[in-house]
């Protein structure tokens, strides 16, 4: 007998382990070393040499960023926060005002978008995870006015659904060139991305009071009139391209299958019947990676980058990096410690060229990419000691 439970508590251990090295949350990891002060000087293939420099530090786990028609830059920490850099500092104090976050698992507050009449009107979107009352959180979306230091009249223009669990939480959101807010909401819980009644998995378009525009695709059938385009995993990239006036949109594959899409109004971007992704496990999650009557992405990654954050360089201050398509990485092929940001050139006809892996070495999580109104390109790391950095050209 005693024989018998020594040996128990021996198997259970490997047990364990067997059992956990194919579960989704099991670390797999390359040490990160802390980010040091910088700069950082890289020769890049087609740009001859950037500098990357700190501009703020200290930052708890950054989301996401907007910069202010009069030179501010305000950023989101996913514990909750909204922080403000005013002519290139800082303020210790965040932002006054924002409603009560839900902070567990991939949730918290995420992105930002102003209004595109913010100098008149000081509009501020936020996407958050609103703690609901079966205990769990839903994607909300909310508006308030910034008036110094404090969000006023705050207000919920979308609340989406809460199941059991913390995962598909993400959300983004941005103006599309037709005046609409287009907001995406995660789908990689069973059923709901396919589901018209359901508001997860999917991406929505509101007038910028919360109405729903007349000309949404599903207005007037049996569907929430919010949305615009079904099919979706976990969103963690929206934007308006600055050059065609297309929205477009990535999403997170499972292990592997990330991939760029263009949104067309009522598109069936396909999850989670097709990818070209797998499950955590290694099985193949369809036998096809897309069919007729789906949309077919634009760009995949096998393996996974984990995409985060989305921007089309149109500055002149990288002449070589004009119509490139840079987008975050939160790790490589399902190992963390491997992120970075990725350069995509495209031709004329949005047919990818080549790819470009950049900032490799720090190792960070890179959860959004913005250009600056200066032309130069900033990031967010988001980790527990995250930072905003810059990248310019080296002269
Ligand atoms: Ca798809």
């Amino acid at each position: 007998m005693r024989a018998i439970r020594s040996l128990s508590a021996f198997a259970y251990p490997l047990i364990f382990l067997l059992v956990s090295s194919h579960s989704q949350a099991q670390p797999v990891s390359v040490p990160v070393p802390p980010l040091s002060d910088g700069p950082w000087i890289y020769e890049t293939a087609e740009q001859p040499r950037i500098r990357v420099s700190v501009v703020a530090a200290n930052l708890s786990n950054p989301w996401a960023m907007a910069f202010t028609p009069d030179g501010n830059l305000l950023l989101t920490e996913r514990p909750g926060r909204l922080r403000i850099i005013r002519d290139g500092e800082l303020d210790p104090q965040p932002i006054t005002g924002l409603p009560e976050i839900r902070i567990e698992g991939n949730g918290g507050l995420q992105d930002i978008a102003l209004h595109p009449e913010f100098a008149s009107n000081r509009l501020v979107y936020l996407t958050y995870t609103k703690p609901m009352e079966n205990g769990w959180g839903a994607p909300a979306l909310a508006v308030g006015r910034l008036e110094g230091s404090a969000l006023n009249d705050v207000r919920d223009l979308i609340v989406t659904e809460a199941y059991e669990g913390n995962s598909g939480l993400n959300s983004r959101i941005a103006f599309g060139s037709d005046g609409k807010l287009y907001m995406s909401t995660g789908g990689n819980i069973e059923s709901t991305a396919q589901d018209l009644m359901s508001l997860r998995g999917k991406v929505l378009r509101i007038e910028d009071d919360g109405s729903i525009p007349a000309d949404n695709p599903f207005v007037n059938r049996a569907a929430r009139p919010e949305v615009y385009s079904i099919g979706h995993r976990n969103t963690l990239g929206l934007m308006l391209h600055p050059v065609t006036g297309e929205m477009w949109q990535h999403e997170n594959g499972p292990n592997g299958g990330d991939e760029v899409n263009i949104l067309v109004r009522g598109g069936n971007y396909g999850w989670p019947d097709v990818s070209f992704g797998r499950e955590y496990s290694g099985n193949r999650i369809s036998e096809y990676p897309t069919r007729e009557g789906l949309e077919s992405p634009l760009l995949v990654w096998l393996p996974a980058i984990a995409a985060s954050g989305m921007t089309v360089y149109t500055g002149d201050r990288f002449p070589a990096w004009q119509g490139n398509l840079f987008v975050g990485s939160l790790r490589q092929g399902g190992i963390n410690g491997t992120g970075h940001l990725q350069r995509v050139v495209f031709n004329e006809e949005n047919e990818e060229l080549r790819r470009e892996s950049l900032l490799t070495d720090l190792r960070q999580r890179v959860r959004d990419v913005r250009q600056g109104p200066d032309g130069l390109l900033y990031l967010l790391t988001d980790e527990e000691q995250g930072a905003l950095l810059r990248i310019e050209p080296l002269e």
